[in-house]
């Protein structure tokens, strides 16, 4: 998968090359290319804001940079069929709100692009006008303000990334995480068995595997009911076996 990203602030998206996404830049499965949009400027302050027509708090990043660095990113070209074009994720908290599904459906994108605003927003016609060479999704963590996009992309790239064929070395742990199934994920122990005082539930040591799957299944609805109803609400018939029950 290819990634752009496009910043005032390059040296944010450094955490890029840690960890897990690190390496799968390094493995070649992932090619991140971070943009600095100052450099698609041309007077001498390199400026990239103005104030906004009808007044009003802050700044409004100015369409000509955004317009510059777009055209230069491979692929975007007005000609290219609407599932051709790259996807430009727009950070926003006016988004919809990103999610689990959100980044299995983008893990299948062969090309992401992210345009990091920052104070007030991007001009609109930004918005407007990419939406004839890429395929135009404003997109937000949830109800709170960031001060720009960066740090929503670090996590959208962990999500994403991480869904990538090879990128997470053992696949299995994909399947038994919080919202692979709708519900959170069940509480995990490891040794020592007791500590301080606290044992760890006397079925983990049972063997009995069928008791085990049992037990962190009703652990997983327990957790979801108290921590995130709204899941619960929101389950599909259909993905409930007979013996789960209402919490
Ligand atoms: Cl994606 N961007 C900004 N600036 N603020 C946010 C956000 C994104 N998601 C929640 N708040």
């Amino acid at each position: 998968m290819r990634i752009d990203v496009v910043s005032i602030f390059p040296e944010y998206l450094a955490a890029l090359d840690l960890s897990l996404i690190g390496k799968a830049r390094r493995d070649g499965l992932l090619d991140v290319n971070v943009h600095d949009l100052r450099e698609y400027t041309h007077d001498r302050h390199r400026t990239v804001d103005d104030t906004p027509y009808g007044g009003g708090a802050g700044m409004v990043m100015k369409a000509e940079p955004w317009s510059e660095v777009l055209n230069g990113i491979r692929g975007a070209r007005e000609s290219a069929a609407p599932d051709e074009r790259p996807v430009l994720i727009v950070p926003s908290p006016a988004g919809a709100v990103f999610n689990q599904k959100m980044a299995h459906d983008l893990a299948e994108e062969e090309h992401l692009v992210f345009a990091c605003g920052r104070y007030e927003g991007i001009d609109e016609r930004v918005v407007e006008w990419a939406g004839e060479r890429f395929d135009v999704r404003p997109v937000s963590l949830g109800d709170y303000v960031l001060n720009g996009g960066e740090v929503a992309v670090l996590a959208m790239v962990e999500a994403v990334g991480r869904l990538i064929p090879g990128v997470v070395g053992n696949p299995e742990s994909l399947v038994e995480e919080s919202h692979s199934d709708g519900l959170l994920e069940y509480p995990v122990y490891t040794k020592p068995s007791e500590w301080n005082e606290r044992p760890i539930p006397e079925v983990l040591l049972s063997g009995n595997h069928a008791r085990i799957a049992r037990w962190r299944r009703d652990e997983q609805f327990r957790r979801t009911a108290q921590r995130r109803p709204d899941l619960i609400a929101a389950l599909e018939p259909a993905a409930l076996d007979k013996d789960d029950r209402e919490v």
